[in-house]
């Protein structure tokens, strides 16, 4: 089996590990085509978070989602219920994986983020390289106000 890119774990009844293929294999419903569409800076196709927890199935004390990069350690912590209906991975492009260039190969994408510090689902939650997404009772790491985090 193909490498996993993407784990969901934590305070879910359901643990994921998904590769490029799964992904890919998520019905048209839940793809996201072009979210070039949706903001001309950013490129690439993907699937929405709700179609990925809607398989992982959230416990009802489940409260908060952390986005985490191990290639930096970077990690931003949201509400779920502010997220859960924004949250896009975009994971290919043009038919292949999402390059490391473009913050592959996943990249979370938030419908109308704002700017930098402005909200809690503001573009410096539009986490590069994430691998893994964590849901939690409480709020979880989150490293995009600390020093050295990019464009802040
Ligand atoms: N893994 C990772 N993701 C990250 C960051 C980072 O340093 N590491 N910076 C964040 C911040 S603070 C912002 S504002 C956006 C910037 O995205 P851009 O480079 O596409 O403009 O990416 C976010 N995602
Ligand atoms: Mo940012």
């Amino acid at each position: 089996m193909a490498k996993p890119l993407l784990r969901i774990d934590g305070d879910v009844e359901q643990p994921l590990e998904l590769a490029f293929d799964d992904l890919r294999e998520f019905p048209e419903r839940d793809q996201v085509q072009d979210v070039s569409q949706l903001n001309p800076n950013r490129r690439g196709g993907g699937v929405t978070l709700r179609s990925i927890l809607d398989r992982a199935k959230p416990n009802p004390s489940a409260a908060y989602l952390t986005l985490h990069a191990s290639t930096d350690g970077f990690a931003a912590s949201v509400r779920l219920e502010a997220v859960q209906e924004r949250g896009i991975l975009v994971y290919r492009l043009d038919g292949s994986a999402l390059p490391v260039s473009a913050g592959g190969p996943i990249r979370f994408f938030i419908r109308d983020s704002a700017a930098c510090r402005t909200d809690e689902l503001d573009d410096c939650a539009n986490v590069k390289f994430v691998d893994r997404i964590e849901i939690t009772t409480e709020p979880g790491q989150d490293t995009r106000y600390e020093n050295g985090a990019a464009n802040e």
